[in-house]
């Protein structure tokens, strides 16, 4: 028995992503398992290098209980970010480029070195150059934003977009900073970094180890989103998106 073709399902939520087009879940109906789907999105990544993209960073998802219970998947997943999905600070995206979008706010870390796999991560300050606050926009390529856990997984965990704010010195503590999501400068969502597994710095730690488990080490200069601090929220044509993270300050996004 040969088990289901991995490229063929990548190349899939491909095609979804490039002319955003909704399609169903497809884990179940090709038995894919958490390993099958993690080699799904490396093929799904790889087809975007073959075309010239660059790795820029991770992204780690589902880190908070806001968005764990938004979507019904309680387990923390990490997917892959590329320079083309980078978009400047207070730079516009086309919301017809995607399928449902939706922005949430993060908190983002600038990678130094890391140790070695397998080593512990010691000093934050050693491993992290810089931190700044940030937007996703996600959108996940599933009918309806529904999906189980290798659904989310083979879909590179909903990545579409990202905005980071400016850099700053890694302040003394991170663990409780309030997060402020606001949309046409109204309080659309609030949180604290606290909601991030009790201190965001701790999202490194699992990035490292989960992403670790698939043969994937993280790069000096790379940039690492910590996940979201709050449920995230639609993204319509028009609106003008900012994500505020106390002592780090703001990045913005609007929508055309
Ligand atoms: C999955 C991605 C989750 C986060 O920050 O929790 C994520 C999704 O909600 O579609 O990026
Ligand atoms: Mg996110």
């Amino acid at each position: 028995m040969t088990g289901p073709d991995l490229v063929k399902i990548a190349e899939t939520l491909g095609v979804a992503a490039d002319t955003a087009t909704a399609i169903p879940q497809l884990a179940a109906a090709n038995g894919l398992d958490v390993d099958a789907a993690y080699a799904v999105q490396t093929a799904l990544v790889r087809r975007r290098l073959d075309r010239g993209e660059r790795m820029v960073g991770l992204k780690m998802g589902l880190t908070s209980r806001a968005k764990m219970a938004q979507v019904g998947v309680d387990e923390v997943i990490w997917g892959r970010l590329t320079d083309a999905m980078r978009v400047p600070d207070s730079g516009t995206v086309d919301v017809g480029d995607f399928i449902h979008p939706r922005v949430e706010p993060e908190v983002a870390f600038l990678l130094d070195r890391l140790p070695e796999p397998g080593e512990p991560i010691g000093d934050f300050t050693d491993a992290v150059r810089a931190v700044a606050p940030a937007v996703e926009l996600i959108d996940s390529r599933y009918a309806n934003f529904t999906f189980s856990l290798p659904d989310v997984v083979a879909d590179n965990t909903s990545a579409a977009a990202f905005v980071i704010g400016p850099w700053c010195p890694v302040p003394d503590g991170l663990d409780n900073l309030g997060v402020l999501l606001e949309i046409d400068g109204r309080v659309a969502q609030v949180g604290s970094t606290a909601a991030i597994l009790g201190d965001p710095r701790r999202a490194l730690d699992e990035g490292v180890r989960l992403a670790g488990r698939h043969g994937v080490r993280l790069r000096e200069g790379w940039v690492f989103l910590a996940g979201a601090a709050t449920a995230a929220v639609p993204l319509r044509p028009g609106s003008h998106v900012r994500a505020v993270v106390e002592k780090l300050g703001t990045a913005s996004l609007k929508a055309s």
